[in-house]
C-alpha cells in the first residue's frame, strides 16, 4: 500500500512512521509512504500557501492552487482509492474505517492548517473527511499519523503472530481481556489460576467473559450498536 501525504509541515511526520512496526511494514516493502510539502506546490512570492478568508473574520484559510496543484501532480502517477481531508469536522476515525482503508492500495491523506481549507478544495477533490475525536489539534498531521498507524498495522504481513490484529480491542466490538506475565506472583498478588491451567478451551472462554465484562463496564455504547 501507499500512502502519499500533504502538509505544510512535512517534517512533523518523519518521527512517527521511523520506529518499530511502521518502520518494519516499509522496509518489507508492505507501505509506502510519500511526504509531500504543500510549498512545493504554490507559485505565490515567499511560498505563501494560506490567505485571509472572503467574508472577514479571524484565522487563515490554505488556498486553492497549491492545493490542486499538489493533487494533480500526485494524480498523474497514481490513481488515488481515497482522497483523504483530516479536519476536526469529519467522520470520527475508528477501527471499522482502519479495516476498510487496509484494503486499499492507494491513499492521498491532506493535513489542514489554520482554519481549513478552500470549501472548493473539499467539493472537487476529497473522498473522504475524517476526525480522529472530539478536539481541535493544530494541523492534521498527528490525525494523518494517527491513521497510517491503525491502517498500517492491518496490512497482511505487517503483523506476526505475537502482535497478531485479531485479539486487538474493538476487532469485534469487544475490548481486550486483561492480560499478564511473569512473575505468576508479585507481593500479594497473584496471576488468575485458569491461565496457568493450560485448558485452553476454558482460558478461552475466561477472556471472552473479561472482554464483555470490561466492555459492559467502560464501553457499552459498544455493545448497542453493532457497526459504527
Ligand atoms: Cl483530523 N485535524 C485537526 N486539526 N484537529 C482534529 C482532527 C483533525 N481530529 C480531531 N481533531
Amino acid at each position: 500500500m501507499k500512502i502519499d501525504i500533504i502538509s505544510v509541515v512535512p517534517d512533523l511526520l518523519q518521527g512517527p512512521f521511523a520506529h518499530s512496526i511502521m518502520k518494519r511494514a516499509i522496509d518489507k516493502g508492505l507501505l509506502e509512504i510519500n511526504l509531500v510539502n504543500l510549498r512545493d506546490h504554490t507559485t505565490y512570492a515567499r511560498a505563501q500557501v494560506d490567505d485571509y478568508q472572503f467574508g472577514g473574520g479571524a484565522g487563515m484559510v490554505m488556498m486553492i492552487e497549491p492545493l490542486v496543484n499538489a493533487i494533480e501532480s500526485l494524480q498523474k502517477t497514481t490513481v488515488y482509492d481515497e482522497v483523504i481531508f483530516l479536519t476536526p469536522d469529519g467522520d470520527t476515525f475508528n477501527q471499522s474505517m482502519a479495516n476498510q482503508f487496509s484494503m486499499k492500495n492507494n491513499l492521498l491523506l491532506i493535513c489542514g492548517h489554520y482554519k481549513g481549507i478552500d470549501q472548493r478544495v473539499r467539493d472537487h477533490f476529497i473522498t473522504r473527511e475524517v476526525s480522529i475525536g472530539d478536539y481541535v489539534l493544530s494541523g492534521g498531521e498527528l490525525a494523518a499519523a494517527v491513521l497510517v498507524d491503525a491502517i498500517g498495522r492491518l496490512i497482511p504481513g505487517v503483523l506476526n503472530d505475537e502482535t497478531s490484529a485479531l485479539t486487538d480491542s474493538f476487532q469485534d466490538n469487544l475490548l481486550a481481556p486483561p492480560v499478564y506475565t511473569r512473575p505468576e506472583k508479585f507481593r500479594d498478588w497473584q496471576v488468575p489460576t485458569i491461565l496457568m491451567s493450560g485448558n485452553h478451551a476454558k482460558i478461552d472462554q475466561w477472556r471472552m467473559e473479561q472482554s464483555l465484562q470490561r466492555t459492559k463496564e467502560r464501553r457499552p455504547d459498544l455493545l448497542e450498536d453493532d457497526e459504527a
